[in-house]
């Protein structure tokens, strides 16, 4: 007798579409297509020049090198995490390459987004390791240009901590999906696992506890004030964008726990929706990020729903009048 095997390695390409495959509690398949990732790494090796030599593209094998392996995995996973909770296909929606720089420099403590590729350094070694070490900088870098995308943030005081906020908080909640955590269960930090053993710290920053992340001698204490009561004036960083970003972040906390469940189905939503409406200022400050994602929550879950009470009350909580 005749045997036919269907041979084929999922997840199934065609053209730059997948089809994926799910089975739900009662057996039930769904079969969808999905977009998929265009990713192409470059390595700088060590020096400081974009965009480097082109090391891994979307449909080559691993390539043992681990920023390259790392990078090309968050960047995978922070792709399918923002189709799968709002439908957005790539940075700019309509299916952006992906690209990105890993090995930047040398002994380089940061990773950024310079308005075309994410890049990432490897770390000191002293405070830092290398920067793809950990998914949320990764989401966090490739947020920035969603961002962007979606109209920008002017990197400057509120604005920029709002622009430096939002990019936390999709960071966080890519690992989140990835994970499958509920906002009880999800640690709220950005920037885990980078840091030496030598450094006194958990991460970069903390969503749920702005000023915790971190108490280090070399490092000093983190800085992130958690209320407005707390906001810190000052020239440094673009007016502290990484500082007073703990305001927004902790704002988002609140309502997320708050609500419960998954963070990113209704707070994350609503902070998505609002981003993306094409409605938001890039000079907008905090109240007025806030205010509109009262009336976003307003119009998408009604006026009285506990979606908006949430959100309010999460903007009260940091001291951010709407
Ligand atoms: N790691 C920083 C960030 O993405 C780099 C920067 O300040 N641009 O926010
Ligand atoms: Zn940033």
């Amino acid at each position: 007798a005749a045997r036919a095997t269907l041979q084929a390695t999922p997840p199934y390409r065609i053209a730059r579409r997948r089809l994926r495959l799910s089975i739900d509690e009662d057996g039930t398949i769904t079969a969808e297509t999905a977009p998929a990732p265009d990713r192409t790494i470059s390595d700088a090796g060590g020096r400081e020049v974009l965009p480097g030599r082109r090391v891994r593209g979307e449909d080559d094998p691993a390539t043992g090198d681990a920023a390259v392996d790392e990078a090309f995995d968050g960047l995978g996973i922070t792709f399918d995490a923002f189709w799968d909770a709002f439908a957005r296909n790539s940075i700019d929606g309509a299916g952006a390459p992906l690209l990105a720089t890993v090995h930047y420099g040398r002994d380089y403590d940061n990773a950024f987004w310079n308005g075309e590729r994410m890049v990432f350094g490897d770390g000191d070694g002293e405070v830092f390791t290398g920067f793809t070490g950990s998914l949320t900088v990764i989401a966090h870098e490739l947020a920035h240009g969603v961002i962007e995308a979606a109209g920008g943030l002017e990197y400057q005081d509120q604005s920029g901590a709002l622009n430096e906020s939002i990019a936390d908080v999709f960071g966080v909640l890519v690992e989140q999906q990835h994970f499958g955590q509920t906002a009880d269960e999800a640690s709220w930090l950005v920037g885990e696992g980078i840091f030496t053993d030598a450094v006194q710290g958990r991460a970069l920053r903390s969503l749920a506890a702005p000023g915790t992340a971190y108490d280090d001698d070399i490092l000093g204490r983190d800085p992130q004030p958690g209320h407005m009561d707390d906001f810190v004036v000052t020239d440094d960083d673009n007016g502290g964008v990484h500082i007073n970003s703990g305001i927004p972040n902790r704002a988002f906390h609140l309502c997320a726990t708050a609500l419960g469940g998954y963070a990113w189905e209704r707070a994350g939503r609503v902070w998505y929706l609002t981003l993306t409406s094409g409605t938001l200022s890039p000079t907008a400050d905090f109240s007025t990020f806030a205010a509109a994602t009262v009336a976003v929550a307003r119009a998408e879950y009604g006026e009285s729903s506990e979606e908006a009470a949430a959100v309010r009350a999460a903007w009260a909580g940091v001291g951010v009048d709407l």
